[in-house]
């Protein structure tokens, strides 16, 4: 049994929320979810740290001995006694009554103990029974706010995708240009930090006429309610549940502001405690030593003034990025100009949308210098997956595609599948006339971690193979990642030098941010690809560049930053071993 990060840190939620609701010490409460963060952060798995000689649990930031003791009995048991306990005495879904807008912990338990609400429903069977207002320390009102505070619940956890919320700061960025006067404007927070998906957004805005640009926010076409209206401080919700907070700042704290609402707040909580300990203070104002203020107009000149150079955004997550920063060495993050082609696509012979020749064109007309086709191979049947024969065919019409070409290449290419078993669904005699060769997972998603792990190991020692495609299968908001062990997955890449893809389509964004960091720190290199399936869907790259970013990747780490050249002999090189 390999248990992950993410269970020590579900677990960990877990146990804060439960702690929470029977009375818990703030104190105890906070430990718990600060542990649950570390955890969920670390870029490489506590099961290994714990298995280290070298390496101590209770080295990790906020990690005691008690917590490192938790941890430990997570990795052996799978479970933890504490969470048994706490569950027994109160329904897990009082954790979800307690996100209710207006009632918090001590009302969720009061309810519990008072009516026998356990979770949204019998909560809302309460409150449509008028029984809530009866228990001492409930109104009439919070019994009418109930029923719309459980269906905000419900809709919680849909984090938005990144490239949805793009298009609505566009739209929304367009609607404020109607405002004169406004010398500044930016979408801090995760959007403005690249993160997969966000939360809410939070825009900056520095404005001669405060009151001008909320009149003008609050009247932007997409907004479905207005929460709040002011000179300073505007709140809407947008479409059906995207909340945009717009805050007015004064030029002279616009760097401090936009520091402070980019987050992430562990990020700035590091940054802060950085700056007490040199004398000074900063706050979304500026920075300041004593009453002088020494920085806040931009947040070059923040970061500056605590001795830093200026960090990228993505990188803002308090993962090292400040003591990398401090000793000069910060990622030089790989970006769009460094890309010089896109390693997978499809066709209209199986499950694409475009010609061959038509995507060949449109990867030319992109600036790449080589583009792969890789499409899928006969299990995935339900698209017309090519047999042996039916890819080879497709190789020499690649093959005459090319004779027409200079600058720019066609990889002969294919992604082939991964049975349950680990073998693939097309021939060796076959891949070795390939390429490129890159694998997935398409069926059978719901093994167990270990088979899962097993079966894209073995792949991965197929000497033909040459990547592995979106390597968890995750569908963001859709489709949770497949059971697998990454760290063993890595491993393995590492060991058969393989490299793993970061698929750049915005619902899979497959490597994630941290699985990145890790593959470069075991110095497996990753490519980021579109996985289009027609000519406009190319346009995905950029999504896949935010993750790699998020993951501090550098032109270095990657495959298709290569040039032809360089990447033939990369290939090559691996056939020969
Ligand atoms: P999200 O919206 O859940 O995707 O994540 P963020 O990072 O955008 O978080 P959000 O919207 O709650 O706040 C935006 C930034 O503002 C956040 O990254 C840090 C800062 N911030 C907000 N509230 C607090 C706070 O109570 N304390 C501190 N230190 N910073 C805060
Ligand atoms: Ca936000
Ligand atoms: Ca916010
Ligand atoms: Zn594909």
């Amino acid at each position: 049994m390999v248990v992950e990060n993410s269970d020590i840190a579900a677990i960990f939620d877990e146990v804060a929320d439960l702690l929470e609701i029977s009375g818990e010490s703030f104190f105890r409460v906070r430990a718990y979810r600060n542990a649950s963060r570390v955890i969920r952060d670390l870029s490489r798995s506590a099961a290994g740290i714990e298995a280290d000689p070298e390496q101590k649990l209770e080295d990790l930031p906020g990690i005691g001995k008690d917590l490192a003791g938790k941890i430990r009995e997570i990795v052996n048991t799978g479970d933890l006694a504490l969470r048994r306990d706490l569950e027994r005495e109160y329904p897990t879904g009082l954790m979800d009554v307690m996100k209710v807008a207006g009632l918090g912990p001590r009302k969720a338990h009061a309810l519990f103990l008072e009516l026998g609400v356990k979770d949204l429903e019998s909560l809302g069977e309460a409150a449509r029974a008028g029984r809530v207002k009866e228990v001492k320390g409930f109104g009439p009102r919070t019994e009418a706010n109930i029923l719309e505070g459980i269906y905000a619940v419900k809709g919680l956890g849909n984090r938005m995708m990144w490239a949805d919320a793009e298009e609505r700061v566009r739209a929304i960025m367009e609607h404020m240009d109607a405002v004169p006067g406004i010398s500044a404007m930016e979408a801090a927070g995760s959007y403005r930090r690249l993160k997969e998906t966000v939360g809410d957004l939070d825009v900056l805005v520095v404005c001669d006429d405060a009151g001008a640009a909320s009149e003008r926010f609050v009247s932007f076409p997409g907004v479905t309610r207005v929460i709040a209206k002011g000179p300073t401080r505007s709140a809407v919700v947008i479409g059906d549940d995207l909340q945009v907070d717009l805050r007015a700042v004064a030029a002279d704290s616009f760097g401090a502001a936009l520091q402070y609402f980019t987050g992430s707040q562990a990020h700035s909580v590091a940054l802060r405690s950085m700056a007490l300990r040199k004398g000074l203070k900063l706050n979304e104002y500026g920075v300041f030593r004593d009453e002088k203020k020494l920085a806040g107009r931009t947040e070059e000149e923040v970061y500056e003034a605590l001795g830093l150079p200026w960090i990228p955004p993505e990188l803002r997550e308090n993962r090292g990025e400040i003591r990398a920063a401090f000793e000069g060495g910060l990622p030089r993050l790989v970006s769009a100009k460094d890309i010089r082609g896109d390693l997978h696509m499809h066709t209209d012979l199986t499950d694409g949308r475009d010609s061959l020749e038509a995507m060949a064109a449109d990867a030319r007309r992109r600036g790449y210098l080589y583009a792969a086709v890789t499409n899928h191979t006969k299990r995935v049947a339900m698209v017309k997956g090519l047999d042996d024969r039916g890819l080879l065919d497709s190789w020499r019409a690649i093959d005459r595609l090319n004779e027409g070409l200079d600058e720019f290449h066609l990889l002969k290419g294919v992604e082939v599948d991964i049975l349950e078993n680990g073998a693939l669904d097309i021939s060796d005699e076959v891949l070795a006339r390939a390429d490129f060769v890159i694998a997935s997972v398409h069926y059978n998603t719901n093994q167990t971690r270990a088979q899962m792990t097993r079966r894209i190991v073995k792949a991965l020692g197929n000497p033909f193979v040459d990547a592995l495609a979106h390597p968890t299968g995750r569908k963001i908001n859709k489709r949770p990642p497949y059971q697998v062990n990454m760290d063993d997955v890595i491993a393995a890449a590492a060991r058969f030098d393989v490299a793993l893809e970061l698929n750049a389509a915005p619902r899979r964004l497959d490597i994630d941010d941290l699985a990145c960091r890790s593959a470069r720190d075991h110095g497996v290199k990753v490519y980021v690809a579109t996985d289009a399936h027609s000519v406009s869907e190319l346009d995905y790259m950029r999504y896949g560049l935010n993750q790699a970013r998020r993951g501090w990747l550098e032109k270095g780490d990657m495959l298709n930053t290569l040039t032809y050249r360089s990447l033939r002999k990369v290939l090559r090189a691996r056939d020969r071993s």
